[in-house]
């Protein structure tokens, strides 16, 4: 039964799934999830609230929280990486992906080739069209089964887990298409434009 240690050692750093391939260089994990805002938390009545899709400055859509609650949901289990080094494994969203809203807005194609998300409070990151496509991103109203607290986005935050969580805006609003790639908030104040945490893109130059 039991195999030399050099066979097991093998085997574990073959294994492709294993908790140490999936934490990006640089980071390492914590189980806690902390809370990393530029501002207060703003804080909108549902009633109040509404979700718009937007090609420059033309709306294409807006959906109420009702409305935004009865489009088909989809739940994600990924793993997520702030650029201060923190990463998280196996986080458990649900939320409306934004191929479901391309299609519950009756696009077939999305209007630009990139995008601008707007929040309460005024924060902003941009994302290209194409990482927010295919199943790798939503907007998100539920974290862990329950709704998603105040201070980590509700009532909804965009969620792109494959880039740094800076682009994983709290408390979106819009999501505005755009023809040419524009920095947001921390991409104007020297962060990366893109924002890959596999290739290390934390600041403007990496
Ligand atoms: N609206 C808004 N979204 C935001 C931020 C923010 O300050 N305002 N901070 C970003 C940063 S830098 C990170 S790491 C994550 C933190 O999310 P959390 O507070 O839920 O951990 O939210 C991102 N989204
Ligand atoms: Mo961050």
């Amino acid at each position: 039964m039991s195999e030399p240690p050099i066979s097991r050692g093998f085997r574990a750093r073959k294994r492709p799934d294993g908790p140490a391939n999936r934490v990006p260089p640089g980071q390492h994990l914590v189980n806690d999830f902390p809370v990393l805002s530029a501002g207060p938390t703003p804080h909108t009545s549902l009633e109040g609230w509404s979700f718009t899709l937007e090609d420059g400055p033309s709306p294409l859509a807006e959906w109420t929280w009702a409305q935004f609650a009865a489009l088909p949901q989809t739940t994600l289990k990924v793993d997520i990486h702030c650029v201060t080094t923190w990463s998280k494994l196996d986080t458990n969203w649900q939320g409306v992906t934004i191929d479901t809203l391309l299609e519950a807005a009756g696009l077939g194609e999305p209007p630009e080739l990139f995008t601008m998300i707007h929040c309460d409070g005024g924060y902003t990151t941009n994302v290209p069209v194409e990482d927010l496509l295919d199943g790798k991103a939503m907007v998100a109203t539920h974290f862990e089964g329950r709704p998603l607290a105040p201070e980590h986005g509700g009532p909804a935050r965009l969620l792109v887990p494959h880039l740094y969580f800076w682009k994983s805006a709290k408390w979106a609003r819009s999501l505005q298409f755009i023809a040419q790639d524009e920095p947001g908030f921390w991409e104007s104040l020297g962060y990366h434009i893109y924002g890959d945490p596999w290739r290390e893109q934390r600041y403007a130059g990496d």
